[in-house]
């Protein structure tokens, strides 16, 4: 058995034991191991943050347990039917999407996810990174194997936002917007950023990882000054610390819910929803697609999710840009 499965094993039975007491040995004899080891197992729960207390006669019994993104914590109470069946989280890495890709390519089932309390070298589009410091977010992917093609594939990014909006607004309260492609808003601020990669031959997808980073606990003072849209995270929108563990049990379970829709009903229930979570439907925009500048009025998504732009020439599908809301006309 290895540490990390000792230690489900040891909080699965403090959390089925109705008096919250376990003995050393009963213990001992589940995991088939020495009273000496369970000790040891006991003394690594307590330095990862559990308050374990131990009575003489009694035995241990846990007291409180610390927001550490643990595989055993997250799955705890976690029913899901892919996503999250497998759990791997890190104390540090260099991109969770890096790590995730590897396991794709190394042949890692559909639904593994990669959690990381720290990256090094997030990842955002097109070259630019993820501000990821240790503790206070959520920076996670996750493997998918979906039977589509290659070219439908960005229809998983409307997923993602849609799961991250769903779970901000159950865990928080909060009412998130979306902005096309990959960002989720608070009060028109970047709270999460999604980034999805892909594996795929000509006519078929090998896996897609939906990379998810969502601003949880951090605060103002370290977002760096030199973002492309003002930041904020759930804890300064709603003045209170956000459980991290509760918020990725609620997204993996949320990914995983509208990923069965997915697979059944197809893109359009999801990309509906994603239209209902954006505020500037049917509204003046400007995209910036680098060489060029479209002005309209955004009338919602294609099946595809790519943008469409009622333009003065007619409608336009836009497949990569930055989405503003177009300034006032001057008088
Ligand atoms: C994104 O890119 O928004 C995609 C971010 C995806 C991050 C997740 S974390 C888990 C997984 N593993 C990875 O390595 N990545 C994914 P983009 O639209 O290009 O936005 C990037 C821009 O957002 C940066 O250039 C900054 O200006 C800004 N930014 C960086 N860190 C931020 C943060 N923590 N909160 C808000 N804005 C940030």
């Amino acid at each position: 058995m290895t540490t990390s499965s000792s230690r489900e094993t040891i909080l699965q039975l403090f959390r089925e034991t109705p008096s919250g007491f376990v003995s050393g040995e009963h213990i001992s004899k589940i995991l088939g191991v020495s009273r000496t080891a369970v000790w040891k197992q006991i003394s690594s729960l307590r330095d990862l943050g559990y308050q374990i207390e131990a009575a003489p006669s009694r035995g241990y019994r846990l007291l409180q347990s610390p927001d550490v993104m643990l595989a055993e914590e997250l799955r705890h109470g976690l029913s899901v039917q892919v996503v999250g069946r497998e759990i791997q989280t890190l104390a540090e890495t260099d991109s969770t999407n890096a790590r995730a890709s590897a396991l794709g390519d190394a042949g890692a089932p559909e639904g593994m996810v990669v959690i990381a309390d720290r990256q090094t070298a997030g990842k955002g589009r097109l070259g630019r990174s993820w501000v990821s410091p240790e503790g206070v977010n959520l920076y996670l992917s996750v493997l998918l194997r979906p039977q589509i093609l290659p070219m439908d594939a960005s229809q998983l990014t409307f997923l993602s936002a849609v799961a991250v909006c769903r779970s901000i607004a159950a865990v928080s309260g909060l009412q998130p917007t979306v902005k096309w492609p990959n960002d989720v808003l608070l009060s028109g601020r970047k709270a999460a950023g999604l980034l999805n990669e892909m594996s795929s031959e000509t006519d078929r997808v090998n896996y897609v990882i939906l990379g998810i980073g969502v601003n949880l606990n951090m605060q103002a003072e370290q977002f760096p000054s030199q973002l492309r849209y003002p930041a904020t995270s759930l804890a300064i929108e709603t003045g209170r610390r956000i459980s991290r563990v509760e918020f990725t049990r609620t997204l993996l379970a949320q990914i995983d819910a509208l990923y069965e829709l997915y697979k059944s009903h197809g893109p359009c229930p999801v990309l509906a929803e994603w239209e209902e979570y954006c505020d500037l439907t049917g509204k003046p925009i400007e995209v910036d697609c680098q060489s060029r500048l479209i002005r309209g009025v955004m009338s919602g998504l294609d099946t595809d999710g790519a943008l469409l732009v009622k333009t003065a020439d007619g409608l336009e599908r836009v497949l990569a840009g930055d989405v503003r809301p177009a300034p006032p006309a001057p008088r």
